[in-house]
């Protein structure tokens, strides 16, 4: 008998996956079972761009395939495997980098909002960063107001959306040699939408027919995804909202309360969070929420809203991806409130067998089914307060089916942006980088892991992150977290500085020195664009090389399952960066197109793509090739792998 697969690790999930059969909701848990992924669009061997198909030209299975066989992989209108592969993947790609720059530029228009006082209830609230950003982007600073300098900053930065000459600004703050790689292949993207559209162009029925050019465009897109709309994103964001600074505060669903009115802020973008954090406090709202009968007002996050929420106010986080099901079926919450991404449908039917409202508050996201309060940037406390008012409605219609697993949320420290590491690693007046390279050339750091991206119901919940992350702080792998990667590991408690007793004895000696984690919280998906420049700032500090391809350093999605996490494993590959995906890789149907991403591509840009769902060999993976790069940068004298047994293991746990 095939054993089933194990739906999570997370004891709350897994109560709570029983508790929705025994309510009779159907959750994703339970589709994943009945909805088989198709073979032949999971190996990237369907094209679906035009009538005369779907045409569906599948590799085949358990042995090489013979030229004559290859010569008819072919749709109708003559495409190649190769190019139907290749198509597919940059499409994605292209969706990723404008879901993430689409928000990069209502965060934009939000701080222009704010900079020519069109709204009150918001103010800028990091100065020093946003008169370095003036600096940086040749703002004239001089006795000017901060909010004449916010408005220059805002309208170079919109115009970076739209931008149809030259190339995008936040590019000059790579490596020159990163920035040389990009200028000689082409690469460096143009404006943010410009190089959308192009990849839509491209991939149209009849344009680009030739993989290699086709993937060429998915690094431009993808990098004006990572050094674009999305570091346009985080660093605006930490103007307005406040650049984050070490944390303390909860995660998992045990963080909903009983006896108080249960909101779930979910989504990308953190305005509406951030009115919704500032209106929960206030005395009206919390009389107002007293006189339902409620003990007062619960605000808790779902998926990268939480992040951000977090990492700016410590509020606790409710759960990641998977979990968004699982936080109605507790019946204990009031609201869930949506604005854009990673927002699963299912939730609507969720809520119908509970008294949860679905407050979708976004135009360019609404779910049938679901009430729709829009969020006015503009009158942000206002709509804020509608939401609440809506929410605290509803705790009167709660049932009496309530279980939340009060016993299942885990402490952690969250806020490590670059400027927190930089300043933790050297002090207020000499902040630098300089202890970490120092560290890693020592060897008590054997070097550095993105470990990133989302939850996907094919594998275990959390399983795969989790196993990861620990295999590699064993091995004094430093790992920098953000999205919902950080909230698995968060939950198996290796987000609090006592985790590193899980480290090796090198990274567990430079972790108590500073009195950090083993594993960093940077944030949410967006700010993947921090971890960029933590690199840059590592290179730049001297020492390991002269470029980002240089550093003993790796990325991995381990239960990937977004566009969005495709185009940021791309702006990786692409700025030098070793990338490791889990779960499924959707070229798999192309060998020349799989063996370009998995083997070339490290000749173009020092980075390439490698895929393996196995946590334990994800780990030798980046483990190898941190000492690869240890070795070509002479400082390779460090301790040989740790191996634990099962013994060990147990005895770690
Ligand atoms: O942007 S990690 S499931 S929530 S896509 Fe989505 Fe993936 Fe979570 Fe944030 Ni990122």
């Amino acid at each position: 008998m095939v054993e089933k697969q194990k739906k999570s690790i997370d004891p709350a999930t897994n109560a709570l996956i029983a508790k929705a059969a025994a309510d009779g909701c159907n959750t994703v848990f339970d589709r994943a079972e009945t909805m088989k992924p198709c073979p032949i669009g999971g190996e990237g061997s369907c094209c679906s761009i035009c009538a005369m198909g779907p045409c569906r030209v599948p590799a085949p299975k358990g042995r090489e395939e013979t030229p004559e066989e290859k010569k008819k992989r072919r749709g109708v209108c003559g495409a190649t495997s190769e190019t139907i592969a290749a198509r597919n993947l940059l499409r994605k790609m292209a969706a990723g980098s404008a879901a993430h720059s689409d928000h990069g530029r209502r965060v934009v228009q939000a701080f222009l909002a704010i900079a020519r006082g069109e709204t009150k209830d918001f103010t800028l609230k990091d100065e020093q960063k946003l008169l370095q950003l003036a600096l940086e982007l040749g703002v004239n600073i001089g006795t000017r107001s901060n909010n004449e300098i916010a408005v220059d900053v805002g309208e170079l930065l919109l115009n970076e959306f739209g931008k149809q000459e030259g190339e995008l600004l936040f590019l000059k703050r790579a490596p020159i040699k990163r920035q040389e790689i990009w200028h000689k292949l082409g690469v460096a993207p143009r404006g943010i939408d410009h190089e959308v559209v192009e990849a839509l162009h491209r991939t149209h029925m009849g344009v680009d027919q030739d993989y290699k050019n086709l993937l060429l465009q998915g690094a431009r897109v993808s990098l004006a995804d990572g050094w674009g709309g999305s570091l346009i994103a985080t660093e605006l964001q930490d103007v307005m909202f406040g650049t984050p600074q070490p944390v303390a505060s909860q995660i998992n669903l045990g963080v909903l309360r009983e006896d108080e009115v249960n909101i779930i802020i979910h989504g990308h973008e953190p305005h509406l969070a951030e009115a919704l954090a500032v209106m929960c406090e206030s005395p009206e709202m919390i009389a107002y929420a007293k006189s339902k009968g409620a003990k007062g007002i619960n605000l808790t996050g779902m998926c990268c809203t939480a992040n951000e929420i977090l990492m700016r106010h410590g509020v606790p986080i409710a759960g990641n991806f998977l979990q968004q099901e699982m936080a109605i079926v507790t019946g204990a919450v009031e609201a869930m409130v949506v604005d854009v991404q990673c927002i699963m449908q299912g939730i609507v039917e969720a809520a119908n067998c509970y008294h949860t409202k679905i407050i979708t508050t976004d135009p360019r996201a609404k779910i049938q089914g679901a009430m729709y309060l829009e969020f006015d940037d503009i009158h942000a406390m206002e709509s804020a307060k509608t939401i609440l008012k809506t929410a605290i409605d509803n705790y009167q219609n709660r049932k009496k089916n309530v279980y939340i697993p009060k016993d299942q949320k885990a402490d952690l420290i969250a806020g490590f942006s670059h400027e927190t590491i930089n300043y933790l690693l050297g002090g207020l007046f000499r902040s630098s980088y300089r202890p970490l390279n120092d560290n890693i050339i020592n060897g008590r750091i054997r070097g550095v892991a993105g470990v990133v991206g989302c939850n996907n119901a094919r594998v275990t919940h959390d399983d795969v992150h989790v196993t990861l992350v620990k295999e590699l702080i064993k091995n004094d792998v430093l790992v920098l977290q953000t999205g919902c990667a950080a909230m698995a590991t968060a939950k198996a408690g290796l987000m609090v500085p006592e985790a590193a007793r899980f480290a090796g004895e090198g990274l567990r000696s430079v972790c108590e020195a500073v009195g950090i984690p083993p594993v960093l919280h940077l944030g949410s998906c967006v700010d993947n664009s921090r971890i960029l420049i933590t690199a840059t700032a590592m290179v730049k500090d001297g020492g390991l090389g002269d470029d980002i391809s240089d550093l003993p350093a790796a990325g991995v999605a381990p239960e990937w399952m977004s566009e969005k996490a495709l185009s940021i494993g791309q702006y990786f590959v692409s700025s030098g960066v070793f990338t490791v995906f889990g779960v499924n890789w959707p070229t798999l149907g192309n060998k020349e197109v799989t063996d370009f991403l998995f083997k070339d591509m490290e000749q173009l840009y020092g980075g390439m793509w490698a895929f393996e769902p196995d946590p334990m060999k994800q780990a030798k993976l980046v483990i190898d090739h941190i000492d690869k790069k240890r070795k070509a940068l002479g400082i390779d004298k460090a301790r040989d792998r740790v191996l634990y047994d099962m013994a060990m293991r147990r005895e770690l746990e």
